[in-house]
């Protein structure tokens, strides 16, 4: 299924976004790896471009698995090379893409492993609960962890971190394409789809 996810647009401004009948928002700092989570979560290599440079992405991409059903990739929080007017646009973006679409949703925090998870990453997180909007946290970039750490560590600290429960914690290596498969399993319950091949 997620291999025939599509291309479906990019858009800088959220309102003009058809309605969906649901979302799988990602979200998280610049160079976090989201967009080659999206690559290895639809065994694709090119679906989500991939920058060299940080920062880079200044509109929502939006990608179809099925009909209606979407995953969103949001421009990544906390680069420090943008200006203030830069981050005042990034924040109306993001509250008009998770607060005021009504539509069925769930967001990833996607956070990188070796650096594990940052003030920014709480903030989201707070703003997150304070809304009362579903997320979960993706933990990219296992494979720079050493061999002696392992996922129920990773995801026993974060967890922790963030005050949240263990089984909303996912790690995985966008890099090694390791860690997928309950993700994947995961997206498939919230979009209420039967599982067949992932
Ligand atoms: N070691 C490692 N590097 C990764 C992994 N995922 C992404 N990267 C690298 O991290 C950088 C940022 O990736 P990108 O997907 O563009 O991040 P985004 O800004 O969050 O969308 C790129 O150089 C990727 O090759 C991973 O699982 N392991
Ligand atoms: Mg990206």
């Amino acid at each position: 299924m997620f291999e025939k996810t599509v291309f479906f647009r990019a858009e800088s401004n959220v309102k003009l976004l058809p309605q969906s009948m649901a979302e799988v928002v990602l979200s998280g700092r610049s160079n976090v790896g989201k967009s080659s989570v999206i690559n290895a979560l639809c065994h694709q290599k090119n679906l989500a471009k991939i920058s060299k440079t940080p920062g880079r992405t200044r509109s929502i991409n939006v990608y179809s698995v099925v009909i209606k059903k979407w995953m969103i990739d949001l421009p990544g929080y906390g680069f420090a090379r943008v200006s203030f007017k830069e981050k005042e646009l990034w924040n109306k973006m993001i509250e008009e893409c998770i607060v005021q679409r009504k539509n069925k949703k769930i967001v990833y925090i996607t956070i990188d492993a070796f650096v594990g998870p940052t003030k920014l990453d709480f903030d989201m997180v707070c703003w997150l609960k304070e809304h009362n909007i579903p997320f979960k946290i993706i933990v990219n970039k296992f494979d720079k962890l050493p061999d002696s750490i392992t996922e129920y560590k990773v995801e026993t600290k974060v967890s922790q971190y963030f005050e949240i429960d263990k089984s909303l914690v996912f790690t995985v290596s966008a890099k090694k394409k390791v860690g997928f498969g309950k993700l994947r399993g995961d997206i498939v319950r919230f979009f209420g789809l039967i599982k067949e091949r992932m």
